[in-house]
């Protein structure tokens, strides 16, 4: 079921007729209202009367992370302060944090696409959900609360922490839908059977998971562990949030909501689009934000566009779930790896448990990955032998898989911190100078 089908749905001749006018609203917009702007499309000559189709797009300069920090908190609203009711921040892990806002009508639209997002996962409202997300300047909680009002499902406003409550609100509530990241979700079952509660045997039946990288494999992991339809959603506060593309029950691509957002994937290194369905940088134009409009943003997220079209009838184009970013791209003796497709391959072997961190050392001048996983509470550990041979079979299978050569270390069941939000799967230790950093 789609929540709104006559625009979901909608024919794509009319869908790019409607992306071109609000594409040359937004420039105009951000061209009067934005100094960056301006100064960045009079310095490229870009002139705003000559987009006359969606190809001339890729003429118009883009914006990166470090243009919003340099305008931090609101130099870059195009609105004035008044009209602004809202403002949420970017979590800060990779530097100075970044402000955005959003006018009432924003907030509206907004709302519209986290029930789209719920609606695509199958929920309507008759549907209780359990909000997870941290609410506060992250998008999560508040994004995934508006859209689960919009739905008008009834709505549970948890936040994040504290999770022996969260399974007993899970239970007690009735809930059916789950809105947190795949690594809570795992941390909420991993709980739930300690506390004796068998959450497959609950009335919960689907999860809408985002906010970070998660595999395939993961997926299935937690389907299971659950008993639910595990649903991957996707956003950055720097375009709305969550809300900008989503899965729907086919599972196979997330749909982007382009009618608010034009989605591009560029080579990272020459900036040009990528021929469809090869892997690249996501980059996002947003066609009906007021607060904050964004033009060609870089998101760092690495993807590709799914070909085709989808069984549920939705005409957006779907993008392949995201599987890391360009920061967090590991260069293992000269091939890339993402964490992701590390999990990927440790989540098909028996006795390793879907909790797991990448710890990179410096020897010398090379770099070195050793990924820690942990062993399932019936492995058992003190057996030298039976642990040899478990590290020895994981080294193998990423050599196959991934062609890199990686240190293994096994560890104890519960020994990998746990988190409540996103999860931090890479530990950087070559420079100790600094203490680490956490990623
Ligand atoms: O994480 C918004 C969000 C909240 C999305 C709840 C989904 C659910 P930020 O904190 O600005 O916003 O972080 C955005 O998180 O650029 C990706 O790198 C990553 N990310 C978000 N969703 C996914 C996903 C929110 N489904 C950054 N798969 C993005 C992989 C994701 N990575």
């Amino acid at each position: 079921m789609a929540f709104q089908p006559d625009l979901e749905m909608m024919p794509r001749e009319r869908l790019e007729q409607l992306e071109l006018e609000r594409l040359r609203d937004t420039l105009g917009r951000v061209y009067a209202n934005v100094p960056l702007y301006r100064a960045k499309f009079d310095e490229a000559g870009f002139d705003l009367a000559s987009v006359t189709s969606l190809a001339d797009l890729v003429r118009v300069p883009f914006t990166v992370k470090d243009d919003l920090r340099s305008a931090y908190p609101y130099g870059m609203f195009a609105v004035p302060l008044h009209e602004i009711v809202r403002v949420h921040s970017s979590s800060g892990t990779t530097g100075q944090i970044t402000v955005v806002g959003y006018t009432r009508g924003d907030i509206d639209r907004w709302s519209d696409l986290m029930a789209r997002t719920y609606a695509a996962a199958g929920a309507t409202a008759d549907d209780i959900v359990q909000v997870t997300y941290g609410y506060g300047l992250f998008t999560g909680g508040l994004g995934a609360h508006y859209g689960s009002e919009r739905l008008g499902a009834l709505t549970i406003p948890v936040s994040g922490g504290n999770t022996k409550r969260q399974v007993q609100i899970l239970k007690d509530f009735g809930v059916t839908v789950l809105a947190c990241t795949p690594s809570y979700a795992q941390l909420i079952g991993e709980t739930a059977a300690e506390m004796g509660v068998d959450i497959r045997e609950l009335p919960l039946r689907a999860g809408v998971f985002g906010a970070e990288p998660w595999s395939e494999n993961m997926r299935r992991q937690i389907e299971d562990q659950l008993g639910i339809k595990a649903i991957d959603i996707y956003g950055l506060s720097e375009v709305i949030g969550p809300g900008v593309a989503a899965e729907c029950t086919e599972q196979n691509g997330l749909h982007v909501n382009e009618d608010h957002f034009l989605i591009e994937i560029v080579d990272p290194d020459t900036l040009k689009p990528v021929p469809d369905g090869e892997v690249g940088e996501v980059v996002f134009t947003t066609l009906t934000k007021e607060g904050i409009p964004v033009i060609r943003y870089r998101t760092r997220d690495i993807s590709r566009m799914v070909a085709g079209e989808c069984d549920c009838g939705r005409t957006f184009r779907r993008m392949q779930r995201v599987f890391g970013r360009t920061d967090d791209m590991l260069i293992v003796r000269g091939v890339n790896v993402f964490p992701s497709q590390i999990e990927q391959v440790l989540m098909d072997i028996p006795g390793v448990a879907p909790h797991y961190q990448v710890i990179l050392t410096r020897e010398g001048a090379l770099d070195n990955v050793e990924v820690h996983v942990e062993v399932t509470p019936d492995f058992a550990f003190d057996e030298i032998r039976a642990l040899e041979a478990l590290q020895r079979r994981l080294r193998a299978e990423i050599m196959s898989v991934l062609a890199v050569q990686v240190g293994v270390k096994l560890v104890e069941p519960k020994s990998i911190q746990r988190s409540e939000g996103k999860a931090k799967r890479v530990v950087d230790l070559r420079d100790v100078s600094k203490g680490g950093i956490l990623r």
